[in-house]
């Protein structure tokens, strides 16, 4: 039956919004430098979307040091402005620029008190930007309590129910192999991107193979209202939902959308902040949200969608970016949180790289299709220098 795997009904978390949120407090601390290193990561296999292919990641890691500790995060932005608007060049010019110099020597007790400084009083946008920093700092702040990341969120689960997210493939017969692959590596609930023309067969072939899997799709924006007879026709393969069918910009339409389908919309792309969520449960736009901390600017507004979507009954889970061990390390501590009540896109490290740069690696808990939350201090991962190193193609400091 449509609906079966996501009405999970009300999660009992308070409402707080991003003013509310209760960022607990340690010692201050006062960074003294900032680094940021450009990396390019070889995929084990190349990852096509709707929007484009994929054969290696981008990304820009940021480190935040003081008082002997190091923050890390990872900045999810793509080379090109395809799936958001930013670019690694655009994250590079506003972190050097505008985020890091106005945290320098800038007191923090908590994670919230980012907010307060110069650059981020300033800069309005560059969410993913923003959550690199942001998430840095939460690390290096839970170091120095020296407490898992996740007691800093508040989230409680031990393993983290988690999904493989499969790219478009050169033929049907290859995506039904890879998708057995993962059927058999353990995975509980698939992802598989569409674009038109390769939606309906491919969906139908799979359910067939696999009638009892937990099996959605994500168009990354592909389609338009016009595409509303396809997606009726997709509500007869039991999906767990269809993620941003609609365009990237978008939540009206996809109101339209849901009204004329029962398989629940999930809404990626056209969430931003806090009030892009109000606005999607306003509307009724969708019946599941992917949070995804770098598209949403950090930490903070994760929450801050996470509590809001939990107290108005609506499921929310992790997206992921194809992140490095650092910021999968980071998803799992913030799909820990309990209104995370569906599988989330964050896979074992070997889907992804052949050499990590962070130990340890994730691997997947066959029996469940979990994957443990790391429990050393922080984001509770080591990142590897010399493996960091030989990705990387640029660094900077800022003190
Ligand atoms: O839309 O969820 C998406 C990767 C890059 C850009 C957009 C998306 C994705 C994924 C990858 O689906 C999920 C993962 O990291 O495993
Ligand atoms: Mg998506």
């Amino acid at each position: 039956m449509p609906g079966q795997f996501w009405q999970t009904g009300k999660v009992d978390v308070k409402l707080k919004n991003i003013r509310q949120i209760n960022y607990p407090k340690g010692h201050a601390v006062k960074i003294d430098r900032i680094e940021l290193h450009h990396i390019k990561m070889p995929l084990v296999h190349p990852f096509e979307t709707s929007f484009g292919l994929q054969t290696e990641r981008p990304g820009i890691i940021v480190s935040v040091h003081a008082d002997g500790l190091t923050g890390w995060g990872e900045c999810v932005a793509h080379s090109r402005p395809d799936y958001a608007p930013e670019t690694i060049t655009t994250a590079w010019h506003v972190i050097t620029e505008f985020l890091a110099p106005g945290l320098i020597g800038h007191p923090l007790n908590a994670p919230g008190d980012v907010f307060t400084s110069a650059g981020y009083k300033m800069v309005r946008g560059h969410n993913m930007a923003k959550a690199s920093v942001e998430n840095a700092i939460w690390d290096l702040l839970a170091k120095a309590q020296g407490v898992p990341l996740q007691q800093l969120l508040g989230g409680t689960k031990q393993r983290v129910e988690v999904g493989v997210s499969i790219g478009i493939q050169p033929s049907l017969e290859e995506l039904l192999a890879r998708v057995d692959r993962f059927v058999a590596a353990g995975y509980g609930r698939i992802k598989v991107k569409i674009k038109p023309g390769w939606e309906i067969t491919p969906l139908t072939r799979i359910r067939e193979n696999h009638p009892r899997i937990k099996l959605m799709a994500d168009a990354n924006s592909a389609f338009s209202l016009a595409d509303a007879p396809l997606f009726q026709q997709m509500d007869k393969l039991n999906l767990l939902m269809i993620e941003q069918p609609l365009a990237h910009d978008d939540i009206i339409d996809h109101a339209a959308l849901q009204s004329k389908i029962n398989t629940p919309i999930c809404l990626d792309e056209s969430i931003h902040i806090p009030g892009d969520a109000r606005l999607a449960l306003a509307l009724k736009a969708c019946g599941i949200i992917n949070i995804k901390v770098g598209r949403v600017g950090g930490f903070s507004n994760a929450l801050a969608i996470h509590n809001l979507c939990a107290e108005a009954g609506m499921p929310v889970w992790c997206g992921g970016m194809l992140e490095t061990g650092i910021g999968r390390a980071a998803n799992l501590h913030l799909a820990g949180l309990p209104n995370f009540t569906l599988p989330s896109d964050i896979s074992a490290s070997d889907r992804y790289y052949r050499h990590d740069i962070a130990e340890p690696t994730f691997a997947l808990n066959t029996e469940d299709s979990t994957i443990t939350v790391p429990q050393g201090p922080g984001i509770g991962v080591e990142v590897q220098l010399d493996r960091l190193k030989s990705y990387r193609v640029r660094r900077t400091v800022i003190k």
